[in-house]
């Protein structure tokens, strides 16, 4: 029987809560003869470890993690650490080593929740965010310089590279392809980042020419915000910049009913380095260490992370179970303005995958 070596990096806050429940529902549906087993491996890093050795991780981590088939991760942020540490020491040192360059973040109103938009049915919601993973807004390019003094100045430079760009547009395209629609809205900002983003703009025209069976219409970034909440029926695969899409994706998980329901997977399309799936919230300070975090969004990341391996069924198998839990009102989380817990939420999934 195929064994998938899985590393779990619950990282911090409400991280601890949901991705040991992760592996509970994964472990559930591999005793339900789902044909494969998984061998765990936990990684303590995070802001416990940055206050035992100075940092997030250690420095042969990525070696750690190198022959794992996939990583499940939580979150890293602590209240005591300022949240540029724990991101680029641990998220970030993990994307950018692996060239996990694709971020993809699936948006669909789940049985059961009530989402806020009016007019607005599940067929109506059915999107999925790529968001480049790699560089842009996020390359760590910048500095700053006479810190302190009245001279002071800081840049973050949004860095963008022909080869990084054509690659983050034909995945998406290809993703846009693989889908019923076949749309793909490609959100931009070239009317105020007049170098990066028109380049940006020119390279999608230009692979758009090798999908000529994918519809495609461009939006700026500002616009696309209101065309989510008036028009989400119009948009089907987006691709957007790091930041960019970074927001887009957490104003659509509260669309789609809470941030906490929300997954994504951190892909490396070539596999040659292992993948990593994570729900798309942060360490929920407010929450964190109550039993209270919703794990949805960390087993709707196990379902991406399923299929990245391959194993569709199973992943079909546990998206059901996932989807006839929230058909329940009684199993929502605080976020979804009900009352069960954590544990209530994760018995009834592994419940569900055992009784079938
Ligand atoms: P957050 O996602 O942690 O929380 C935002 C709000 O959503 C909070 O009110 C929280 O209680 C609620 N929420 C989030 N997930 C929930 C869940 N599963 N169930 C119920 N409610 C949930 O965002 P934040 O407050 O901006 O950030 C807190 C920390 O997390 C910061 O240090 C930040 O840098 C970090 N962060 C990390 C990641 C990551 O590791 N990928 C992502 C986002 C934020
Ligand atoms: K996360
Ligand atoms: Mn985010």
């Amino acid at each position: 029987m195929k064994t998938y070596r899985i590393a779990c990096i619950p990282g911090d806050g409400i991280g601890k809560e949901v991705i040991p429940a992760g592996q509970e529902v994964l472990q559930a549906l591999a005793a339900a003869g789902a044909g494969f087993g998984f061998a765990f491996t936990s990684f303590g890093w995070g802001g416990d470890w940055y206050r035992a050795h100075g940092q997030m991780m250690p420095d042969d981590g990525l070696e750690a993690l190198r022959g794992m088939d996939a990583i499940l991760f939580g979150s890293a942020g602590d209240p005591q650490i300022p949240d540029h540490v724990t991101l680029w020491g641990l998220r970030l040192k993990i994307c950018q080593g692996f060239d996990q360059y694709a971020n993809v973040r699936p948006t669909r109103i789940l049985p059961g929740i009530d989402a806020p938009l009016k007019r607005c049915t599940p067929r109506d919601l059915d999107w999925v965010i790529v968001r480049e993973n790699s560089e842009g807004e996020y390359a760590g390019v910048g500095g700053r310089a006479h810190q302190g003094h009245p001279i002071e100045v800081a840049t973050d430079v949004s860095m963008m590279t022909r080869a990084g760009v054509e690659r983050i547009m034909r995945f998406a395209f290809r993703l846009a392809q693989s889908r019923p629609r076949k749309l793909l809205t490609v959100v931009t900002k070239s009317n105020a980042q007049r170098h990066a983003m028109v380049m940006w703009d020119q390279i999608a025209a230009e692979v758009a020419r090798e999908f000529p069976d994918v519809r495609w219409d461009k939006e700026l970034v500002d616009a696309c915000t209101a065309r989510m909440v008036n028009r989400p029926a119009s948009l089907d695969t987006l691709v957007a910049t790091n930041l960019h899409a970074d927001i887009l994706s957490d104003l659509a998980a509260a669309l789609a009913g809470s941030l906490g329901i929300a997954p994504t997977g951190n892909i490396d399309p070539e596999r040659r380095y292992p993948s990593m799936f994570e729900p798309i919230h942060g360490s929920a300070f407010d929450i964190m260490g109550q039993g209270l975090a919703n794990p949805i969004g960390t087993f709707w990341s196990c379902v991406m992370l399923l299929e990245h391996l391959g194993e569709h069924e199973a992943a079909a198998r546990l998206m059901q179970a996932i989807e006839s839990v929230t058909a329940d009102p009684a199993l929502h989380t605080g976020d979804l303005g009900g009352k069960a817990r954590t544990a209530d939420v994760t018995s009834a999934v592994c419940h569900r995958l055992k009784n079938r």
